[in-house]
């Protein structure tokens, strides 16, 4: 936890093989950015080692699915939820901020695109609840439990935020 902000906090947020298909990566990060949150994963691998990229943007294994979704292992639309998830590859992110595990919640709208308000990621860019686009963390729990099984000690970064003092 950040003293200067006790609300910090972070998530782990991916963009679903759909949502990359349909080139909505871009989209997606931008709304973070601009609501004023920083991207807390590494990006020099992507820049300086493209072999590397995999860490980022990768076609997740059923492993680590079953893993990621363990708690929906019963529920009748997990073989599907596990088919569609690792049928290409996924745009894995930690981003930083207050309260951003529910604001980033509100950002992605309801889990049925077609319950989602109109503004929000779902909500705009997705019909069905089997192709909602997007993955974001449910509680300060849950996304650390996430962001420990998507990324290494070393993959998550902290920096200071240039411009925080017009955000905060
Ligand atoms: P996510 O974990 O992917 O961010 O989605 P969520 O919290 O909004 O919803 P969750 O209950 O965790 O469900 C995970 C994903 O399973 C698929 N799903 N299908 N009735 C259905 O067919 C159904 N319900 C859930 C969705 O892709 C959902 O995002
Ligand atoms: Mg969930």
């Amino acid at each position: 936890r950040n003293m200067a902000d006790p609300r910090a906090e972070r998530t782990f947020l991916a963009v679903k093989p759909d949502g990359v298909q349909r080139g909505l990566v871009g989209e997606i990060i931008s709304r973070f950015e601009k609501r004023g949150y920083k991207l807390g994963s590494r990006q020099i691998r992507l820049v300086v080692e493209p072999v590397k990229i995999l860490i980022f943007f990768l076609q997740p294994s059923k492993d680590l699915l079953h893993n990621h979704y363990a708690e929906l292992s019963s529920k009748p639309f997990f073989p599907g939820l596990i088919e569609y998830m690792s049928s290409g590859p996924v745009f894995a992110m930690v981003w930083e901020g207050t309260d951003v595990v529910s604001v980033g919640r509100k950002m992605l709208g309801a889990t049925n695109p077609r319950e989602s308000p109109i503004g929000t990621i779902r909500g705009d860019f997705a019909i069905d609840v089997g192709r909602n686009i997007c993955h974001g963390s449910d509680s300060v729990g849950t996304a650390e439990r996430e962001i420990a099984l998507w990324f290494t000690p070393d993959e998550v970064v902290s920096y200071g935020l240039a411009q925080k003092k017009w955000i905060y």
